[in-house]
């Protein structure tokens, strides 16, 4: 067959398929790719103006400006999207991007609207073989291979959204127990082993011998975490046995959810998804619970403690927030993702007075590096960040990072996964920020990519910063226009198990007995994302999480849900102003907000740490917590994953906006019912703000009462 043959035959076939000639994308112009090569004269064409935008007041008057806002109710789709961006610098910039007519992730939404699929929405088409794709309607209830709608809306629900979001958690713990062994190994390779202690204690409940040298003890449990990830599924997991509640591993057993090797329960899943393989529906989902225990102790639980052994405990102090903290005259890194380990090896090294002087040979003031979504939660509030020259604070949530760019003064943006939007490579060129990926688990288009050497972190740290300076001079040089919002955010911020603890002086006791005698009703824990759906973009957090405060609930965040949380003053002390007079007491006692950022949504394995030492102390099982957990506006895979985490220790989850379950009753029901019937927890999925706080206060006054509270 010759060249022509072969896109004869595809043509051919295209036509057949879509009744036309040719390949839908060739109807689509260069400049409606990423790959900036495609469009070399983008700079050119887009004209920014920093003067036309509607600014923002002073962050007292933002303050009370969100607060009116919220309270109008009119985060509808008249209006969008400026009727839901809360952030006072993401208002500005979009402002700047909308009317240069750039792509930008509000604008897409609207563009995406009403072309959304209602049969995806409720899980109802599958796309799996090649008889599909198919969807499902009362006139063709089945697919062509057989399979009935609560079977293809569970399958989905697997496949789509909790092995993926599995998989990313243990890959990420996978990774930092790489990063420990080469510290144990190879000291000089960037990461420190900072809390010895954390690291005695974990190894030891490991069973561990911990009486040798440190470097070979993190070898050590490094290695027993990674062979645990790589455990066969049929063969019980070590680190679930060794960190989980007993009373739950004695549920998970009976009802056969304990889970192996979380790699391969993953990859066991997936293969029951293939087509013709498993078709119970509600197997699928006691599946998903079983992938949520993996989730959980083979990922957000052991990369946390990997991750502060690391980088050391998190630690509560005060912090600052937003894009007003980036500096015209400084050389300006972002470091952006969910696993800051380059970047906290590049904090390091940028704060030495070696690396501050060749930036200003560069003829800037210094260099700073920000940390921006989940990867800046955690940067901030890690100990072995608190003193380091080089840490210039956190920046914001996924939604903003277009607009961070289009303030022309990021010099580099550096990531690993997750949360770097594919238009970064047209804005970075836009705006002449150069882009680093530090992990090939994520390769945008025209962008470099260092391996993951954990043994060459040092090195690689140093060609970022290199990068960062080369850029820096290049924006002075070319005396590019630039803007910088004003606006940043007090917060206070590092609180965990261990450091609440220490606040409150060594034990839990204290704010056991704030609950006890009803001046904090219970705790709900606000985490996840931020979506850019009409009455969402942080605002349906923000409304959620005032009204649980009147309630007398304390909140923890995790995820970009802190961002919300800083930018709109609930994670300063001042907010206890607005709680209801128990909640209100309680914090000015101490001094602290009524909203307590435990950090990224990676954090989440740190909340559930606090709820089981919570529980311990009340010698009860953790469904018996007055404990909600809420993503009200959660986005992608890993959420979804963690919300089954949420549901095998027996709590109820709060999701929106809706997931694409709706298409078949008897998941609905399932998960939303049956689950906690069998001494699970459940889920209700619910978009209206007010209707969800009374969700969360009847929830936990009924726990209340059956741990006889009143
Ligand atoms: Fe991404 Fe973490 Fe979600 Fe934010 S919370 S949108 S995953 S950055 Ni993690």
């Amino acid at each position: 067959m010759t060249d022509k043959d072969v896109k004869q035959s595809y043509e051919r076939s295209a036509q057949r398929m879509r009744g036309d000639q040719k390949t839908f994308a060739a109807s689509l112009t260069d400049q409606d790719y990423n790959d900036p090569n495609l469009h070399q004269d983008i700079h050119e064409r887009v004209k920014i103006d920093y003067n036309k935008m509607d600014k923002m007041p002073n962050m007292e008057e933002v303050h009370k400006w969100q607060r009116d806002h919220i309270a109008k109710d009119d985060q509808s789709k008249e209006g969008y999207p400026l009727n839901v961006i809360i952030d006072p610098a993401m208002r500005e910039m979009y402002q700047v991007v909308h009317d240069a007519g750039m792509t930008n992730v509000f604008d897409r939404f609207s563009q995406q609207q009403p072309t959304q699929c209602k049969f995806c929405i409720e899980g109802l088409s599958c796309q799996l073989c090649a008889n599909g794709p198919c969807r499902i309607s009362a006139r063709t209830p089945r697919g062509v291979c057989g399979v009935d709608a609560h079977t293809m809306v569970a399958r989905n629900f697997v496949y789509r959204h909790v092995t993926i979001g599995t998989s990313a958690n243990i890959f990420h713990c996978h990774q930092a127990a790489r990063t420990l062994k080469a510290a144990g190994e190879n000291p000089e390779s960037g990461l420190r082993i900072r809390d010895l202690e954390k690291l005695k204690k974990y190894a030891d409940m490991a069973g561990l011998n911990v009486n040798q040298p440190i470097d070979k003890l993190a070898v050590e449990f490094a290695q027993w975490v990674m062979d645990d990830i790589h455990l066969p599924h049929h063969i019980e997991s070590k680190s679930v046995e060794t960190f989980a509640p007993t009373r739950r591993k004695k549920l998970w057993r009976e009802l056969d959810l304990f889970p192996g090797g979380g790699y391969s329960e993953v990859a066991y899943a997936q293969t029951r998804c293939m087509t013709n393989f498993t078709s119970d529906p509600v197997d699928f989902l006691l599946n998903s619970v079983r992938l949520g225990i993996a989730n959980e102790y083979q990922g957000l639980f052991l990369l946390d403690i990997i991750q502060e052994i690391l980088m050391g405990t998190q630690e509560i102090q005060m912090k600052q927030q937003n894009m007003g903290l980036l500096k015209e005259n400084m050389v300006n890194v972002i470091t952006n993702g969910h696993m800051p380990l380059l970047a906290h090896v590049a904090i390091d090294l940028a704060s030495t007075d070696e690396w501050q002087e060749k930036a200003k040979k560069a003829g800037a003031e210094g260099i700073q590096i920000l940390g921006h979504v989940c990867e800046g939660q955690q940067l901030i509030n890690y100990e072995g960040m608190h003193n380091q020259k080089a840490y210039g604070g956190q920046e914001g949530e996924w939604l903003s990072q277009e607009y961070l760019l289009a303030t022309g003064v990021v010099d580099l943006f550096m990531f690993d996964y997750n949360c770097t939007v594919p238009t970064m490579p047209i804005f970075a060129k836009r705006f002449g920020t150069k882009l680093l990926s530090t992990h090939p688990v994520i390769k945008l288009q025209g962008t470099e990519t260092l391996d993951f050497i954990p043994e060459k972190m040092s090195q690689q740290a140093e060609k970022a910063l290199d990068m960062a300076i080369e850029a820096f001079i290049t924006r002075k040089s070319q005396n590019r226009q630039t803007y910088i919002p004003p606006h940043v955010s007090d917060c206070m911020v590092g609180f965990s198990t261990e450091s609440v603890k220490k606040a409150l002086g060594g034990s839990f006791d204290p704010l056991i007995e704030q609950i006890a005698n009803g001046n904090i009703r219970g705790i709900a824990t606000i985490v996840g994302c931020t979506t850019a759906r009409y009455g969402q973009g942080g605002s349906n957090i923000f409304k959620i999480t005032k009204g649980l405060i009147e309630n007398n609930i304390l909140v923890l965040s995790g995820g970009c849900t802190s961002a919300v949380m800083e930018y709109t003053g609930l994670t300063n002390p001042k907010a206890a102003e607005e709680c209801g007079e128990g909640l209100k007491a309680v914090c000015q006692q101490l001094g602290i907000p009524p909203v307590l950022s435990y950090g990224a949504c990676v954090d989440i394995g740190k909340m559930t740490h606090t709820a089981k030492e919570l529980a311990d102390a009340l010698d009860v099982d953790t469904n018996k917590l007055p404990l909600v957990i809420g993503a009200p506006e959660y986005l992608e895979q890993k959420a979804v994953a963690d919300a089954c985490t949420a549901v095998a220790l027996g709590w109820l989850v709060h999701i929106a906006p809706v997931p694409s379950i709706t298409g078949s009753d008897l998941v609905v029901k399932t998960l939303t019912e049956t689950t906690e019937t069998l001494g699970l927890g459940k889920v209700v999925v619910e978009m209206d703000a007010e209707k969800t706080i009374q969700i969360y206060v009847d929830h936990i006054e009924e726990k209340r009462k059956e741990l006889g509270l009143n």
